[in-house]
């Protein structure tokens, strides 16, 4: 990633699903202008999503996901199809890519009952246009069995794509973007003090998204911003003319440094604030409730988005286990995934934890709270988890959206 480019996290996620060698590659490459896929007369020339992170006018900055055709065969095909489907979960805009001339639109109807039940948005294409000499049989039959009007395009001719980005344009969801970390807690002038241990997990020699994220939007709405690590807390503090309005802390350190704070300084944290932009922090409230609940017997899932090798002291693997395990009782299993692994089945667990999410876009986040609630299963945050452990959930100021 170079300096000047938006997070992958931040991005318009565009994916491309259809039939093997409907021309999704093509179609990409097209609308790219770059030779990004492979594409060929050979179906299944595409196996694993292909991410490709552009600027377009009009779009801004995006992601395109080419994918796998979802009519795949096999048990490699079937493999292919579930990362197909894992796609869809962090995809914002669907583009579905009809094949010429294709009669059954079984499959078709299944993916738009996927990407309609998921709130996605549907981009329809007829691709290949330039292969039909009256496409409208097809695109007929498109809008009878599906309600959707295809948008006629030839890949290779290079015809239709500026409909197709117009169409993109027009199908970005109101709120993608408008997300503001703080945007809900401060107001212009406001003084607020960040407390960020540059522990040993702490990247060499920079800062972490969240926190880079969050100074940004302090900036952004004219705060005036101090930051320490947790050894300077007292010091800070005591060289501030009057209490800081908002403390924004590491939550591994929340309960020292609710201990610390002036009682007029509200405090929450960079992964309570992340939570909110990245899924719904009132899911992860409640998820949390069920901590209490927990008993010796019962199973957690702790997921994280990285998978980085885990670190002394790491919060998910060390110091989330530890601080459950003491509550609830050593006999407490818990089982930890990283990146894509999130199971679909998550009915054995009586409930999940999940990371801040900084490397996944809030689609994906989504997808999963959706998951886990279609399940009956409770789900919370790394940074809710630790304020709810530390006895201090409902001293920490949740953005709005918050229980
Ligand atoms: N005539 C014509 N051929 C096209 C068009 N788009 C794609 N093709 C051809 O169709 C074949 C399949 O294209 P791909 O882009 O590889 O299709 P795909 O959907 O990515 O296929 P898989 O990766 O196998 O799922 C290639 O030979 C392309 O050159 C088009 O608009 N017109
Ligand atoms: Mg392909």
């Amino acid at each position: 990633m170079s300096l000047q480019s938006t997070p992958s996290s931040d991005r318009l996620h565009i994916g491309l699903f259809g039939r093997r060698n409907s021309g999704k590659s093509s179609l990409m490459n097209a609308l790219t202008n770059q030779q990004i896929a492979l594409a060929s007369p050979v179906a299944g020339t595409t196996t694993d999503p292909v991410f490709k992170a552009m600027e377009i006018h009009g779009l801004g900055p995006c992601m395109f996901i080419d994918t796998a055709g979802f009519d795949d065969e096999g048990e490699l095909g079937q493999l292919r199809i579930e990362k197909t489907r894992a796609a869809l979960d962090k995809t914002d805009i669907a583009i579905l890519v009809f094949s010429a001339g294709e009669k059954d639109l079984s499959m078709e109807k299944e993916w738009v009952g996927l990407m309609r039940q998921r709130g996605c948005p549907i981009v329809p294409v007829l691709n290949k246009a330039d292969l039909l000499q009256d496409p409208s049989p097809t695109a007929k039959a498109i809008h009878d069995q599906l309600g959707l009007f295809p948008i006629l395009v030839s890949s290779t001719e290079k015809t239709g794509l500026k409909d197709v980005l117009q169409a993109l344009i027009r199908q970005i969801p109101q709120d993608f973007g408008q997300h503001s970390l703080t945007g809900s807690l401060v107001r212009e002038g406001d003084s607020v003090l960040l407390v960020m241990p540059q522990d040993i997990q702490a990247p060499k020699g920079r800062l972490i998204l969240p926190q880079v994220q969050t100074i940004r939007d302090l900036l952004d709405h004219k705060c005036v911003v101090t930051c320490v690590t947790t050894d300077q807390l007292d010091a800070a503090l005591a060289g501030l003319k009057s209490p800081p309005d908002l403390i924004i802390t590491d939550s591994q350190v929340f309960p020292l440094v609710y201990e610390k704070k002036p009682p007029e300084s509200q405090l929450t944290s960079f992964s309570v604030l992340m939570a909110a932009v990245k899924g719904d922090i009132s899911i992860f409230a409640q998820g949390a409730a069920a901590i209490d609940k927990l008993t010796p017997n019962s199973r957690v899932l702790i997921a994280e988005a990285c998978t980085h090798a885990p670190l002394q002291e790491d919060i998910g693997r060390v110091k989330l286990p530890r601080l459950l395990r003491q509550r609830v009782g050593q006999e407490l299993q818990i089982d930890i995934v990283s990146g894509q692994d999130f199971p679909q089945d998550l009915s054995g667990y009586d409930l999940i934890i999940h990371c801040g999410s900084c490397m996944f876009n809030r689609r994906y986040v989504l997808s999963r709270l959706e998951r886990a609630q279609a399940q009956n299963v409770p789900i919370t945050n790394y940074g809710v988890a630790l304020a709810k452990l530390g006895n201090i959930l409902d001293k920490v100021c949740l953005p709005e959206g918050g229980a």
